[in-house]
C-alpha cells in the first residue's frame, strides 16, 4: 500500500514541510518550489515562472531539460542503461574518444558525481607520484588551494578550509595541504621545499568563495611551476568548465574556443582536468577526469572504477550535451552575455553603492554586498529577486553568484538586469 502523503491542491509549503519531516536536514533552500524547467526558465508548482540565475550551480549550462539531450537520454534510456564495466558497452569508447579529442587528452575515465572525479583524480595523482615520479611509498603529498571547493567527501573536505564543511568530520586524509589561491610565490616556494609533492589541485576561477578570478597569468603560472618541479597541475574545471566561463575550458585561456584545437598549445593547459556538472547538461549525474597515457595508464584493471560510471545512458547523454555546446556556440554566447550582463551590473553598483563589486568571467559571475559576513542581506536580496520572478543563491552570507543557463540572450539579461536593480531597490 502506498502510504505517501496526497496533495489535492498544489501547496508550496507543503512540499516543504514533507522534505523537512522526511529529509535530512542538509540544506536551507530558497522557499521555492519548482515542477518544471525550459531553457534559463523555471516554474514552481503554483505556476510562476522565475528565470534560473544559478543553473544548478552551473550544471545546466546547455538550459533546462533541452530537447536534444532529453531525445538521446530517452532513445538510449529504451535501449541500454546498464552494463557495469564487467562488460564493454557500444558508447563508452565513443564517448571517450569525443570527449578525448575535444578537450585535448589521450586518456577519459567516467565517473558520476563531481566529488569522485575529484577522487579520482587525487588517486591517479598519488600512483603517478609513487610509479613515475619515484616518492617514496605514502609520502606523497597533495596540495589544494585555501578556501577551495571540491565536494564533499571525507577526503575532499580534508582539503577544506571552510569550518561547516569540516567540523565533526575528522580525522582528516594525511598527505593534503594547502596554500593561498593566486599566490604564485608560495606555490613555488611550496614546491621547492619538498619533493614528494604529487600535484596541485586548483580551480581555475573559485567558485563557492564567490566567483573569486585570479590575477591574469595566474593559471600560466601555475603550469609553468607545476612543470619546473615535475608535479601535476590538475584543474577542477566541474564548475568553470563546458563553455560557463566563455571558453570551452576555463584553463582554455581567452582563446575562442575552436573546440580541441585551441587547448593543446596553451601555456595554461593542465596535466589533468576534471568535469562534471554540464557534461550532461545537468541531466544526470556524469563526471570524468581527463589526462594522458603518462599518468591515466598508471591505474590497472582492478585499481578503481565505479558501477555506474561509463555507462552507455551517461555516454550517449554526455556526447549529445557537448554536441549541444559547439553547435549552439555557447561558450561565444557565454562570453558575449557575460560582458553586457557585468556592465550592466556595474551601472546598477554605480546607482546603488549595496553592490561593492561586481566579479566574474563569461556568465559565472558575483556581486558583492555591502554587509559584513554575517548579515543576511543577501539572502533577504535573493528572496526579494525571487518575489521578482529570478532565482540566485547567496554565498557566504553576502555575496551572491549570478551564473544562468549559457543559451541566454541579450533580451533576457536585460530583462534580468531590471529585476535585480528593482530588487536591489527595495534595500536602499
Ligand atoms: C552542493 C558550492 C558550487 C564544485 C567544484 C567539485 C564539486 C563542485 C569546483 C563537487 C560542486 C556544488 C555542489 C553543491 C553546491 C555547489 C557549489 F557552492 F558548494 F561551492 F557549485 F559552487 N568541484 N559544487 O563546484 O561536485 O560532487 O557535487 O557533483 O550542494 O554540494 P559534486
Amino acid at each position: 500500500m502506498d502510504t505517501t502523503t496526497h496533495f489535492t491542491t498544489a501547496n508550496a509549503q507543503q512540499y516543504i514541510d514533507l522534505e523537512d519531516q522526511y529529509g535530512a536536514h542538509n540544506y536551507h533552500p530558497l522557499p521555492v518550489v519548482l515542477e518544471r524547467g525550459q531553457g534559463i526558465y523555471v516554474w514552481d508548482v503554483d505556476g510562476n515562472k522565475y528565470m534560473d540565475f544559478l543553473s544548478a550551480y552551473s550544471a545546466v549550462n546547455q538550459g533546462h531539460c533541452h530537447p536534444r539531450i532529453i531525445n538521446a537520454m530517452v532513445n538510449q534510456a529504451q535501449k541500454l542503461t546498464l552494463t557495469s564495466r564487467a562488460f564493454h558497452n557500444n558508447l563508452l569508447g565513443k564517448a571517450e574518444e569525443y570527449m578525448a579529442k575535444l578537450f585535448g587528452y589521450d586518456k577519459v575515465l567516467m565517473m558520476n558525481t563531481g566529488v569522485e572525479a575529484v577522487e579520482t583524480a587525487i588517486k591517479l595523482t598519488r600512483k603517478w607520484a609513487y610509479m613515475i615520479k619515484g616518492v617514496e611509498h605514502n609520502k606523497a603529498r597533495i596540495l589544494f588551494a585555501s578556501n577551495n571547493f571540491h565536494g564533499r567527501t571525507t577526503t575532499v573536505v580534508s582539503a577544506s578550509n571552510d569550518p561547516t564543511a569540516r567540523k565533526d568530520f575528522g580525522p582528516f586524509m594525511p598527505g593534503i595541504d594547502s596554500i593561498p589561491y593566486n599566490d604564485l610565490d608560495a606555490l613555488r616556494k611550496e614546491l621547492a621545499s619538498d619533493p614528494n609533492i604529487a600535484g596541485f589541485i586548483v580551480e581555475p576561477i573559485q567558485g563557492e568563495a564567490g566567483v573569486f578570478v585570479p590575477d591574469e597569468g595566474y593559471l600560466a603560472g601555475v603550469a609553468a611551476i607545476c612543470k619546473e618541479h615535475n608535479v601535476l597541475f590538475v584543474a577542477d574545471e566541474i564548475q568553470t568548465g563546458i563553455a560557463r566561463t566563455g571558453s570551452l575550458l576555463a584553463t582554455c585561456g581567452a582563446c575562442d574556443c575552436k573546440a580541441g584545437e585551441c587547448h593543446q598549445s596553451k601555456a595554461t593547459k593542465p596535466d589533468m582536468i576534471i568535469l562534471g556538472k554540464a557534461l550532461s547538461g545537468g541531466s544526470m549525474p556524469v563526471s570524468a577526469v581527463l589526462c594522458d597515457d603518462r599518468i591515466m595508464l598508471n591505474i590497472k584493471p582492478g585499481e578503481h572504477g565505479s558501477t555506474f560510471g561509463g555507462n552507455p545512458l551517461a555516454c550517449a547523454v554526455t556526447m549529445e550535451a557537448l554536441r549541444v555546446v559547439i553547435d549552439e556556440n555557447l561558450a561565444e554566447n557565454a562570453k558575449k552575455m557575460g560582458e553586457i550582463f557585468r556592465a550592466g551590473l556595474r551601472e546598477i553598483a554605480e546607482r546603488n553603492p549595496l553592490i561593492t563589486l561586481v566579479r566574474g568571467k563569461g556568465l559565472l559571475n558575483a556581486i558583492l554586498i555591502y554587509a559584513d559576513e554575517n548579515s543576511d542581506i543577501a539572502w533577504e536580496i535573493c528572496m526579494e529577486f525571487s518575489k521578482n520572478g529570478l532565482l540566485a543563491k547567496p554565498t557566504h552570507s553576502n555575496k551572491i553568484r549570478l551564473a544562468p543557463p549559457l543559451v541566454i540572450n541579450e533580451t533576457q539579461i536585460r530583462e534580468a538586469l531590471g529585476i535585480i536593480e528593482r530588487s536591489l531597490d527595495a534595500f536602499k
